[in-house]
């Protein structure tokens, strides 16, 4: 059963609504507003012809009298973008502190699943709706372009938050003659808000009905790690908070704040930043460096483009050597932390950029991106 691709609530099996596609301007809807947390504009909503089907539904404004076949999520009132509802939908909330790398793996996860679909599907990634302008101005321009890293993700009080409204990508996965026509829902949040124990609760709602949740976890807040490395890494990252304040905010959100309650939805943790951890190879400290060095081990190969969708296998090894690595790290709340809350929860490792970013500016030998697939087809896998 499809989401809305903006609350992540359950679509009902028949549209109840549509909404006018024509000249109407939109107005605020107080109903909707209630649901998100923020204001929302919507456009009249259109009663649906007696004849219509779930898969086409049909009306016409009586407003502006024209004709539409846009289905409105009756909780939100968002326009749900065409062939929704014959389409597998996959939706992902991001979370983690500030500075994590969520907007970079949303950046670069999407172009590396530009290259699956291609290689491995025969398939383009077309971007829905507004996306694809939203994706330009906020991912690619930046990186792209400017070569620069782009700036903290605006809290969801903030209008032009990119927290406010979902990313869609519509591709069809052809594997051995079946057909499988995909969209992917992202929403990049804010690690501000994620630090906040204060926020509008209401408007990170819908962490407790997405398919999946990716928990990025950032190896520099690790104070030994920085140390070792002082010498290979540029010194004066920001850091966000505690990863493990962080973890318990989110899974509030995701459990509807209900002390100690346990959630299905499965979360990824990524330790981000991964090229950072590479770094520590070259290191003197034999504790560090034996880490990272050993030979075939699933921490140095990223087969994301090189196999259709996820495999569990190469999934299981990496989950256990990401598992250690968080208890060297000192961080062994989170693996505890998610066992008692989670009932499916699984580690990754990815880097956005393969090399540490100078300044603001990207690494002038270009972005090199690590293992960031896998979330995404680990999310994929089991919708
Ligand atoms: N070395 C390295 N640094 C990274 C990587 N990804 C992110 N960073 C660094 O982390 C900074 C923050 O990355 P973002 O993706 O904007 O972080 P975010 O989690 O979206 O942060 P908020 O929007 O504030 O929540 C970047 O500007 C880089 O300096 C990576 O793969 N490798
Ligand atoms: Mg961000
Ligand atoms: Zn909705
Ligand atoms: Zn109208």
């Amino acid at each position: 059963m499809s989401q809305c691709p903006q609350c992540f609530h359950r679509l009902p099996p028949m549209p109840h609504e549509l909404v006018c596609t024509g000249t109407c301007a939109p107005k605020a809807d107080e109903a909707a507003a209630r649901v998100l947390g923020f204001d929302v504009q919507v456009r009249p909503l259109v009663q649906i012809a007696p004849n219509s089907t779930a898969e086409l539904p049909q009306g016409t404004c009586g407003k502006c009298k024209l004709h539409t076949t846009t289905e409105a999520c009756p909780y939100c009132r968002y326009e749900i973008p065409a062939l929704w509802r014959q389409s597998r939908v996959t939706t992902i909330a991001m979370a983690g502190a500030r500075t994590t790398g969520k907007s970079l793996l949303v950046a670069t996860g999407v172009m590396q699943l530009h290259l699956l679909a291609e290689r491995q599907w025969h398939s383009a990634v077309e971007p829905l709706g507004s996306t694809a302008a939203r994706f330009r101005a906020i991912y690619e321009e930046p990186l792209l372009e400017q070569r620069r890293l782009m700036p903290a993700t605006d809290g969801m009080n903030s209008a032009t938050s990119a927290g406010r409204e979902p990313l869609m990508f519509r591709m069809t996965q052809r594997i051995n003659g079946e057909v499988l026509p995909r969209i992917l829902v992202l929403k990049d949040v804010a690690g501000e808000d994620l630090e906040n124990s204060a926020v509008n609760r209401q408007q990170f709602s819908f962490l407790s009905r997405a398919n999946a949740v990716f928990l990025m976890v950032d190896p520099l807040k690790v104070a030994e790690i920085r140390a070792v490395l002082a010498d290979a890494i540029p010194s004066a990252q920001a850091l966000g908070g505690d990863p493990l304040v962080v973890l318990n905010l989110v899974l509030g959100h995701m459990t509807g704040h209900i002390p100690g309650a346990m959630t299905d939805i499965p979360v990824a943790l990524v330790l981000s930043k991964f090229d950072v951890m590479q770094r520590l190879r070259d290191v003197s400290n034999p504790r560090w460096s034996g880490i990272m060095s050993r030979a075939g081990s699933p921490l140095v190969r990223d087969p994301g483009l090189a196999t259709p969708v996820w495999d569990a296998h190469d999934g299981d090894l990496l989950h256990e050597e990401v598992r250690t690595l968080l208890i060297e790290l000192g961080v062994p709340l989170i693996e505890a932390t998610l066992k008692d809350r989670t009932r499916h929860h699984r580690y990754f490792a990815a880097s956005a950029l393969g090399e540490s970013p100078d300044d603001k500016m990207i690494n002038p030998r270009g972005i090199a991106p690590f293992r960031v697939l896998d979330a995404f087809k680990w999310a994929m896998s089991f919708t």
